[in-house]
This record gives C-alpha cells, sequence and structure tokens, in this order.
C-alpha cells in the first residue's frame, strides 16, 4: 500500500512511485500479448493507442489486484478503467513523444484520471524514460497545445514552449515491472530512444466513476483525433459501483481472461 507521504507526493508533485514491482511471469506474458498484437498489426511497432480493442487478454493484468489497490488510495473507492496503451520505444529508432498534458482529447466529464505507467523494460536516460513536469497538474487546467505533425512521434499534441519549463523536469527512471502513477494534467513527455534497447511502457488508465466517460461526445468531438475511436471504447468496471449512473460498465471476471 501507499503511505500517507507517498500519498502526498501524488497531491502535491502530481505522481507517485509506489514499492512495487509486477511479478516475473505476468511481464513475460505481457510481452507475449504485445509481440503477437505487434505481428497482426505492424503500424502499432511503437505506439498502439487502445490494446484492448485488440486484445482482451491484456484486461488480467490491467486489472491487477496490487495496482488496483494504489488506484484506490489515490481516486476513491469506485473507478473503472478505460483504456490502455502500448509505447513500446524499440531500440535504435523509437519515437519520442512530446510534452503534453493527457487529457486534451478525452471524452470524459468532469475530466478525471490517474494513469499508471508500467515499465515492461528498464527505463532509463539514454532507452527516453518518461519526464514529468513536477507540480505541473495543480491548476487543473488544460494548457495550449498545437498540432505536430512529425511523423516520428507517438503522439501529435505539443505543449506550447512557453507553458512549461523543461529545466523543470524529472526522469523517471524504473526498473522492469516498476509502476508510476500520474494525474490527468500532470505535463509529461519522452525522448527518442536511439540506443540498443527498447524501452517498452503500458499505460492503464482510470477514471473515478464519479466522472462520464461520454460516447456521444468522443462520436462528435474527438473520434478523428485517434486511430482507434473512442467511441468505440468499452469501459470497464475495476472497483465499487458507477456513481453517476451514466456510464455503462463491463464486468470481466477471471475466466473471461483465459
Ligand atoms: O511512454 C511514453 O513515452 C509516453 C507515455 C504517456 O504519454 C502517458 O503515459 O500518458
Amino acid at each position: 500500500m501507499l503511505n500517507e507521504q507517498q500519498i502526498k507526493n501524488y497531491q502535491v508533485d502530481g505522481y507517485v512511485i509506489p514499492d512495487f514491482k509486477m511479478a516475473e511471469e505476468d511481464l513475460l506474458e505481457i510481452e507475449h500479448l504485445h509481440d503477437d498484437l505487434i505481428e497482426k498489426y505492424p503500424k502499432y511497432l511503437n505506439y498502439c493507442p487502445a490494446i484492448l480493442q485488440y486484445d482482451e487478454r491484456f484486461l488480467k493484468h490491467c486489472l491487477n489486484e496490487k495496482i488496483l489497490d494504489f488506484v484506490e488510495q489515490l481516486i476513491g473507492n469506485n473507478f473503472a478503467l478505460w483504456n490502455s496503451s502500448f509505447f513500446a520505444k524499440p531500440a535504435l529508432n523509437g519515437h519520442a513523444t512530446p510534452w503534453h498534458q493527457d487529457g486534451q482529447y478525452w471524452p470524459i466529464r468532469p475530466l478525471a484520471t490517474c494513469t499508471v505507467w508500467l515499465a515492461i523494460d528498464d527505463a532509463t536516460e539514454e532507452n527516453g524514460c518518461l519526464k514529468f513536469i513536477k507540480g505541473s497538474h495543480k491548476d487543473k487546467k488544460l494548457k495550449k497545445h498545437e498540432f505536430n505533425k512529425d511523423k516520428n512521434l507517438t503522439l501529435n499534441q505539443e505543449l506550447l514552449k512557453t507553458e512549461y519549463n523543461e529545466n523543470d523536469s524529472v526522469s523517471l527512471i524504473l526498473m522492469r515491472g516498476q509502476i508510476s502513477l500520474h494525474d490527468v494534467y500532470l505535463v509529461h513527455g519522452s525522448e527518442a530512444n536511439f540506443s540498443t534497447n527498447s524501452r517498452r511502457g503500458m499505460t492503464m488508465r482510470f477514471m473515478p466513476t464519479t466522472s462520464v466517460f461520454d460516447h456521444e461526445l468522443a462520436r462528435e468531438k474527438y473520434n478523428n483525433l485517434n486511430a482507434s475511436k473512442y467511441s468505440d471504447r468499452k469501459i470497464y468496471h475495476a472497483r465499487g459501483v458507477d456513481k453517476s449512473n451514466k456510464n455503462i460498465l463491463e464486468y470481466m471476471s477471471t475466466k473471461d481472461f483465459n
């Protein structure tokens, strides 16, 4: 579990790294599922925005009870998993992720999400680990972004340089199996990977069910911004109940994973 200081770190800094390491057998299973995904869909070699739309077997790992315990401590008892993506950043030509905040194009109202970022490889400065601007989530506002059309990027929304100071960034150096959890408003990004080691990271996005994942809004406004349509996303029950009474939650049991 997170201690009081770690919970405070999440509130003050916008992220926390708990004392956790995923079991090696689970990591091997994730690697295997990811290899399968890339074999079927080579276009996702660097980045797949929504892995559950292609293979729900990933769910078993997104709903890891120990991970859910951390999320519960940060966003309360009632929450759902609304997405999982894979930033694979392969060796030698791993794409950068520009500085950004997550919630720009997410059809979640009110906007809220805690992202769990799981290191599948050791993440270092050499292979393009994630970087955070500590405390940049605090005013809970989306800052100004512009569209960057460079094809060698995982995402195209990029924060205006005037919105942050890169000198304030901290590198998220993680060992394989470690996780970090970050707030939806936190400014973050990562550099390209020209090293000989891949830097695979899997995200799991959890929203409190006091918020609504608005499929209609997604259809109207956000679908064309992402290759995998937001309006097609299933929202998976994680813990508690749907406080909003407006989300349609999928309930999965362990037998659905095999
Ligand atoms: O892993 C990366 O390089 C970027 C991850 C990211 O943007 C996120 O977790 O929201």
